[in-house]
């Protein structure tokens, strides 16, 4: 069997020269990427018994043409808006819309979208909805909805499209994204990463998730001082059960191990629960701190001026939900005095990024100089809270990895951040394989 090379600067120009050349039956034996673009060879007079088994030329292009054939179908239907015609939607579903329907329906049942097969409909069974004239039949709105949820459609499928056409131009850097968003991540923030990582295609895989590691621990930010040994006052805030009165509380003993009890106190602003100042009351009188509480006879700020001879001030506040309208009023009461209050958001590596985004964002008002991260020792992957803190540029103070009063508290470092998400990258690809 005869062999000839083409080589083009990406798959599509490549296989033109292989069209050009040798026609529509030229039979494809390897297709991969080289120095600067994409090597192709073909079987000059192929007699069907080879290895490994080739692909027919016109398949291949088809593949590389449906990109720009989508982009062809997203300015139609653009434009067809513009002009305001009206559409035939028609009675029943074509392929693309069945397409359409089951992506909706995948992403409510992962495992409903197991069993589909890859490829639902394909590409080419897509016909567009044919225009109708006269402005019968549907609303003008509900041809809007339907013509958005096309376009939509299309804008995904497009993407996808592009995807396999990044695995075939970059395999590692294809895979560094397929981890990170397996990960938790969210699209925008690998976006942005690997704008600033740049993976030559050539980059084995090892080395291309390495220099994303490294560049994550540097994007990581932490604090380099104790509270308990930079003093000053300090809230934590969150919603409930994330783990405040029992990080404070650790803190707490840990100052007073290594300062002794006079130079700290201890306040709470949950006036909502009697359960919560007693918590906290219990603490303080084992370790020998006082502890006040902040209600309508006792405001912070006066409470805080009569602090001000200490030297670590631990403010634990309500454990409020993201719609709790309490929340406004406690940030407020932060907000409200006259003393600097560093404030740390207490994320528990257990939430999924979605609940992490939504508590960020109700409290991100709050003006927050940081994180705390809890429950590391629960969570499978930190992976979503990781990607939440980098996205946000969150500085990291202190990890929490267990219940233990006061050993289960660190001071947050980059290393050892990364470290534990490479292994729970591990981990999970391990359990995977499976
Ligand atoms: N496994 C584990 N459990 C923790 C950790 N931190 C806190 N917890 C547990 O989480 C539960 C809630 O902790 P709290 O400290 O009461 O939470 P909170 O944020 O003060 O809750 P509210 O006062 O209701 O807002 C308790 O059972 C803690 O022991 C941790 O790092 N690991
Ligand atoms: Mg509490």
């Amino acid at each position: 069997m005869r062999v000839k090379r083409f080589f083009g600067a990406d798959s599509r120009q490549a296989m033109r020269q292989v069209r050009d050349e040798l026609g529509d039956d030229a039979v494809i034996l390897s297709n991969k990427n080289v120095d600067n673009g994409v090597e192709i060879v073909c079987a000059l007079d192929y007699d069907g018994d080879v290895k490994p088994t080739p692909r027919k030329f016109a398949d291949a292009l088809k593949k590389a043409d449906q990109g720009d054939a989508l982009q062809r179908e997203l300015d139609d239907a653009r434009q067809r808006i513009m002009s305001g015609a009206t559409f035939d939607t028609g009675g029943s579903e074509n392929a693309f819309q069945k397409k359409a329907r089951i992506r909706q329906l995948g992403s409510l049942s992962e495992g409903y979208r197991a069993d589909m097969p890859k490829q639902v409909a394909r590409f080419e069974d897509y016909s567009p909805p044919a225009v109708r004239s006269n402005g019968n039949g549907l609303g003008n709105d509900q041809v809007v909805q339907t013509l958005q949820l096309e376009i939509q459609s299309l804008h995904n499928l497009l993407k996808e499209q592009m995807r396999e056409q990044d695995e075939i131009r970059n395999p590692s850097e294809a895979l560094v994204r397929r981890r990170l968003l397996a990960s938790g991540f969210r699209e925008v923030y690998i976006n942005r990463l690997l704008k600033l990582v740049k993976i030559a295609p050539e980059t084995d895989n090892k080395t291309a998730w390495q220099l994303i590691i490294d560049r994550l621990k540097s994007e990581v930010q932490t604090l380099d001082e104790e509270f308990i040994d930079k003093g000053g006052v300090v809230a934590v805030l969150g919603p409930t059960g994330v783990g405040k009165t029992t990080t404070l509380s650790k803190l707490a003993a840990r100052y007073v191990l290594k300062h002794g009890a006079d130079g700290l106190a201890l306040v709470t602003t949950d006036c909502y629960r009697i359960a919560a100042y007693e918590q906290l009351r219990t603490v303080g009188r084992i370790l020998g701190v006082s502890v006040r509480v902040i209600d309508e006879n006792n405001s912070l700020d006066m409470t805080l001026k009569s602090l001000r001879g200490k030297s670590l001030v631990l403010i634990d506040t309500a454990g409020l939900n993201v719609r709790d309208p309490n929340l406004k009023i406690q940030v407020n009461l932060l907000a409200s005095t006259q003393a600097r209050i560093r404030r740390f958001l207490v994320l528990p590596a257990t939430s999924q990024a979605r609940v992490l985004l939504d508590t960020y964002e109700a409290y991100r008002d709050a003006g927050l100089n940081g994180c705390i991260l809890t429950k590391l020792d629960e969570a499978m992957h930190i992976g979503e809270v990781l990607g939440l803190v980098l996205e946000k540029r969150l500085p990291v103070s202190y990890l929490t990895n267990g219940q233990k009063i006061p050993d289960d508290v660190q001071l947050a470092n980059p290393t050892s951040i990364l470290a534990r998400f490479v292994r729970d990258v591990e981990r999970s690809e391990e359990i995977k394989e499976l």
